[in-house]
């Protein structure tokens, strides 16, 4: 079914709206209801060629502002984007699926933050100087260059705010590649820089898929960093075509993250705290908690708590303020979702709650999964290591903290976890030994923008976050001055 008002969007390159010459396009669905809603260039290797070669034009004017000049831009994005905070947020919630207050609180909250967060970061930073006897060694942070941005479909605009804002902070431009399936919220952003008037070339922006638009992006010449977030395989894929020049690379990849509770935990804030990493956006952040290990003597009590907990979160419309999970992000992932269901019952499993389709009334049309819990399968099965990113969690228990902290740590991925105890110290001795980048102790997704993110393994390589993304963005350069 095609919905009659199809929004039609264009690259965004040089300043200027414009399509692709070829006339390609690719349709962009509503996953709540499978109905086609808008339409996106089809890039290709031409189409970021003009936007690489707009961004290399416009970068030594931009990168030769002062950092406070450039922070007054951030605030100024900012300004704007909270302006359209529930645009944004309605859009999101269209686009990718989830609920309304998911995208309000997140991906429009944060948004707005990113810009702010790292217009304060550039007004705060002082010159670093290191003092020798006879000489002084001053630290000049210069402009990368040209970077890539890629980004998935999960978390659209949150993701893309999070790497334009240091990145043009510090004085690059950009060439950005949304993800094909929810390309609608980097649109607006991009209306919004075109009405502040921010240079034009700064910011580009091609539509497309990865292959036909992502991977000439990192492989382009022209282009000197990458900072990519996506999945494992794909990350591999840029990994190596970035590397034969060199580029610099920020990759941000899956995770298969633990949420462990001990049997000293607050129950009740642990059951919902658990069941918020399993299932926010059905699932489908690489954040998420989708393994739950749990101490023997509260498995029962805590097994019975939280299905009872996940059965009564409300699947639906996700325009409706009281839903707690919406559609999934197209029907090819919500089969491969279901496809781990069959093998979780292969590996052993039992399905306590979930495990199949649904469908709320007037949305038959869209990717809905019920949210699931599978007991039985071992620690060590497919469906306990490999990402799902689904909403879709196993339960395992363990006897010792030795126990614990094997199976966390027995998966190709090292993104974050979460730690549910009452001894404070104990949370904090076991999260150090836990191969992650980020865990939480008696919380989730508990924001510091000041903090280092990313993750180890197959869960990518570098860090962005803070003084993390101000020294990716940026080339540390030292000049020594001897005195006589
Ligand atoms: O990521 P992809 P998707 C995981 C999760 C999910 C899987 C795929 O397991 O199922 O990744 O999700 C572009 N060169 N995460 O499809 O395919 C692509 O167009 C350059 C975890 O979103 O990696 C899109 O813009 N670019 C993740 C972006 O890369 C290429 C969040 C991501 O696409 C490319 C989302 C190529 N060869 C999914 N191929 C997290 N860690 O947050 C594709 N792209």
């Amino acid at each position: 079914m095609v919905d009659e008002r199809i929004l039609e969007i264009k690259n965004y390159i040089g300043g200027d709206f414009i399509d692709s010459p070829r006339g390609d396009f690719l349709g962009v669905f509503e996953p709540a209801t499978g109905r086609q809603f808008a339409s996106a260039p089809l890039s290709d290797a031409s189409d970021v060629d003009i936007a690489v070669e707009a961004a290399r034009t416009a970068q030594p004017s931009w990168g030769a502002l002062g950092i406070r000049e450039r922070a007054d831009w951030l605030e100024r994005i900012a300004d704007a984007l909270e302006e359209r905070h529930e645009e944004v947020a309605s859009l999101e919630s269209r686009d990718t699926g989830k609920p309304i207050s998911l995208a309000r609180s997140v991906d429009a909250t944060r948004s707005v933050s990113n810009f702010r967060f790292f217009a304060e970061m550039l007004r705060s930073q002082d010159q670093e100087v290191f003092e020798m006897a006879d000489a002084s060694n001053f630290v000049v942070n210069k402009p990368v260059g040209v970077g890539a941005l890629i980004t998935p479909w999960n978390l659209p605009l949150y993701l893309l705010s999070w790497k334009i804002a240091p990145a043009i902070g510090m004085g690059n431009s950009v060439v950005c590649k949304p993800s094909e399936l929810t390309p609608m919220t980097a649109d607006l952003l991009m209306r919004v820089f075109d009405e502040i008037g921010l240079p034009e070339g700064v910011v580009n922006l091609v539509h497309g898929d990865g292959i036909g638009a992502g991977s000439p992006l990192v492989s382009h010449p022209g282009v000197d960093f990458v900072s990519f977030t996506g999945g494992t395989s794909t990350g591999g894929k840029v990994a190596a075509s970035a590397a034969p020049s060199f580029k610099k690379l920020s990759l941000e990849l899956g995770g298969k993250n633990s949420s462990i509770v001990f049997s000293d935990c607050d129950m009740q804030s642990a059951v919902s705290g658990v069941a918020r990493a399993g299932f926010l956006n059905q699932g489908q952040v690489c954040l998420c908690g989708s393994r739950i290990l749990v101490e023997g003597s509260i498995y029962g009590e805590f097994r019975e708590r939280f299905v009872r907990h996940v059965e009564q979160m409300k699947v639906g419309d996700p325009s409706n303020e009281g839903t707690e999970l919406g559609a999934l992000i197209s029907r090819d992932h919500l089969e491969k979702v279901l496809g781990y269901v069959e093998l979780a019952k292969e590996e052993g499993g039992k399905i306590l709650t979930g495990g199949s389709r649904c469908s709320p009334d007037g949305f038959e049309g869209g990717n809905w999964m019920l949210p699931t819990v599978i007991e039985g399968v071992g620690a060590d099965s497919r469906c306990a290591t490999e990402e799902i990113f689904g909403p879709l969690v196993t339960l395992h228990s363990f006897e010792s903290e030795e126990e614990a902290l094997g199976i966390a740590n027995n998966t190709r991925y090292g993104l974050a976890g979460s730690v549910w105890t009452g001894d404070l110290e104990r949370g904090r001795s076991f999260s150090e030994k836990m191969e992650t980048g980020m865990v939480w102790v008696n919380s989730w997704l508990h924001r510091d923008l000041r903090a280092p993110f990313g993750g180890v393994k197959d869960s990518g390589v570098g860090r962005e976050g803070g003084r993390w993304s101000l020294g990716f963005f940026s080339e540390a350069m030292n000049v020594c001055v001897k005195r006589d």
